[in-house]
């Protein structure tokens, strides 16, 4: 930044699963917003995580689940969310993890450039300027990997700037936010100052719980979860936040998988869920779940919208 005015605008996150887009974001709101986990289709919606720097500039920015292809309906439903997300902003980062590219074999550099060919199709169709953010730099293995591969992308198509950064760190974060207010229109905030999100509370504590699950299960059953948070509110003396959560899953035997042996498996994504909630709302909580099989609802276009997905 340059000048003195105040810039502000939508800046949308897109990339490929997993690049770490949200947790870029949570980095630089200084607060977790959108959930993230190792695995790939953590994010399923549109979030808006806003921040504000007093006197200089407030960025909108929007999370959207990772750029993919896929036949399910889930996650045609997880991309259009994206594609439409990155309509009407004012600018772009696209985030892809460096160090998957530049750690990998030859071979795994082939898959992950058509991974990567995938949201360069999608970023075909905007006007919107875009940030090339190359994430992830502190598990680079060797640094001097880094400038090639930046090399390539510009022979891609245009970047109106190309930074390294760690969202897990911080390093860089600062200048990203520098250059992309830069790049923002010169005009006054669009949200109030103190605004973090516009994600409904009850979303969030289900995007926790379902955080615990990503985090707990393997195979299908991460993506076979979807959250219905059906009770929020404190408790009569005000002093406890009471959460009731159903967890959906597809069959009888994801039920068993994830209640666990005696109940164990529940107790503990309850004990993480409860504690990342506790630590959002900053008050006591109460969670209780429920696991119950609403048999392929992720290939239901109705069920898909209860649970808040496009379809
Ligand atoms: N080493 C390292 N890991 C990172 C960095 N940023 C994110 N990660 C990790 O990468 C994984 C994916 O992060 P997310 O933020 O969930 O990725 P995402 O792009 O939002 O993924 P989707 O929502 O699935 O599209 C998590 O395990 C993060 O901890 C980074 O700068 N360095
Ligand atoms: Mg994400």
């Amino acid at each position: 930044m340059t000048d003195n005015t105040f810039h502000s605008g939508f800046v949308a996150l897109v990339g490929a699963p997993n690049a770490g887009k949200s947790t870029l974001m949570n980095h630089i709101l200084g607060v977790k917003v959108a959930i993230t986990t190792s695995k790939p289709q953590t994010t399923r919606n549109r979030i808006l995580g806003v921040h504000t720097i007093e006197n200089v500039g407030q960025i909108a920015f929007v999370d959207t689940p990772g750029l993919h292809r896929s036949k399910k309906r889930l996650n045609k439903a997880l991309v259009q969310t994206a594609l439409d997300a990155m309509q009407d902003v004012d600018a772009i980062a696209y985030v892809v993890d460096v160090a998957a590219l530049a750690n990998a074999s030859e071979e795994g550099q082939e898959r992950l450039r058509e991974q990567e060919a995938v949201v360069l199709h999608a970023l075909e169709n905007v006007s919107a300027p875009v940030f090339l953010v190359l994430n992830k730099v502190d598990a680079v293995r060797e640094r001097e990997k880094i400038l090639p591969i930046m090399e390539e992308f510009a022979k891609l198509r245009e970047f109106i700037a190309m930074v390294p950064v760690s969202a897990k760190d911080g390093t860089q974060v600062d200048a990203l936010v520098r250059d992309i207010l830069g790049a923002l229109p010169d005009q006054g905030m669009i949200f109030p100052p103190d605004m973090l999100t516009d994600q409904a509370e009850r979303f969030i504590a289900a995007e926790f719980v379902r955080q615990e699950i990503m985090k707990l299960t393997s195979k299908e059953i991460p993506y076979s979860v979807a959250i219905e948070v059906d009770r929020f509110h404190d408790s009569p003396n005000g002093d406890v936040l009471e959460v009731s959560a159903v967890i959906h899953v597809e069959r009888d035997s994801q039920k068993g998988i994830i209640i666990g042996n005696k109940g164990a498996k529940l107790k503990t994504i309850g004990i993480n869920a409860r504690k990342e909630m506790e630590r959002f709302f900053g008050r006591k909580v109460f969670l209780e779940t429920f696991v119950r099989v609403e048999s392929e609802w992720s290939e239901n276009p109705r069920s898909l919208n209860r649970f808040g997905y496009k379809s």
